[in-house]
């Protein structure tokens, strides 16, 4: 029998389980097209050590191990090759496959890098003497990118002709990490979207799993 593809996940989620590391994509896009995976629970140390580095470059979280000879990181990549082995993330006409991958490439290099930059600042920089100056620059940037995205979506059900794909995947992921910060909730159809995004049953697995993955931590602590 065929083994599982691996992922590598945090042992003990920082995030407590609500869905805020990247392996929750990956776990997404397996469950969308119906492969079954298996876990590998790393610690912060053990991320830093040789075995995980020679998966990962920076010893990071998520790595996706698939036979005797892939190894891949960086969450992206990992759902790109997923939706290139699967039926189900990526269209079959050239041209439609190739703007669903634009979008995978916008949600992880034009949204997600100014949602990142201020959720990190108003975590980690709250106290510093700049913090007050510099948060409405990270809020404008954040607006802007949210403002054009929202513009681009308008009514629409998913990113490109109403077809759900990678491309959503990956979007929704990014704009997922940021809800609790209260921003998408300026763009209503963009919390509209990621809502549509959470009620889809492979999503509602995915975060069901790394759930799991926290609730036995904490058992067995
Ligand atoms: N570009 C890479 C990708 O997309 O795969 C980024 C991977 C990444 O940021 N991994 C993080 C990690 O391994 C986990 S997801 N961090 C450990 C380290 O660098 O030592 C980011 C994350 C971290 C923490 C929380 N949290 O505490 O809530 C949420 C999300």
């Amino acid at each position: 029998m065929m083994k599982h593809p691996t992922l590598s996940v945090f042992a003990n989620s920082p995030d407590r389980g609500r869905g805020l590391a990247r392996d929750l994509r990956v776990r997404w896009a397996l469950e969308e097209v119906g492969q079954a995976y298996d876990v590998r629970l790393v610690t912060f140390a053990e991320m830093k050590e040789p075995a995980h580095r020679a998966r990962h470059p920076f010893g990071q979280i998520p790595t996706y191990e698939e036979g005797d000879d892939l190894v891949l990181f960086e969450s992206g990549a990992i759902v790109l090759h997923i939706g290139q082995q699967h039926a189900g993330l990526l269209p079959d006409d050239a041209n439609a496959k190739a703007s669903a991958i634009s979008w995978m490439f916008a949600a992880l290099n034009t949204v997600e890098p100014p949602l990142v930059e201020r959720g990190m600042a108003s975590l980690m920089e709250r106290d510093k003497p700049w913090f007050e100056q510099r948060q409405p620059m990270l809020d404008a940037k954040a607006r802007k990118t949210l403002g054009d995205l929202s513009a681009r979506l308008g009514e629409g059900e998913w990113l490109e002709e109403d077809v759900f794909s990678a491309g959503d995947l990956l979007m929704i992921g990014v704009l997922f990490r940021s809800k609790a910060s209260g921003i998408l909730d300026e763009f209503p159809n963009l919390a509209a979207y990621v809502a549509r995004g959470e009620a889809r049953p492979a999503f509602q697995r995915a975060f069901a799993a790394q759930l799991a993955v926290f609730m036995a931590s904490q058992a067995a602590s």
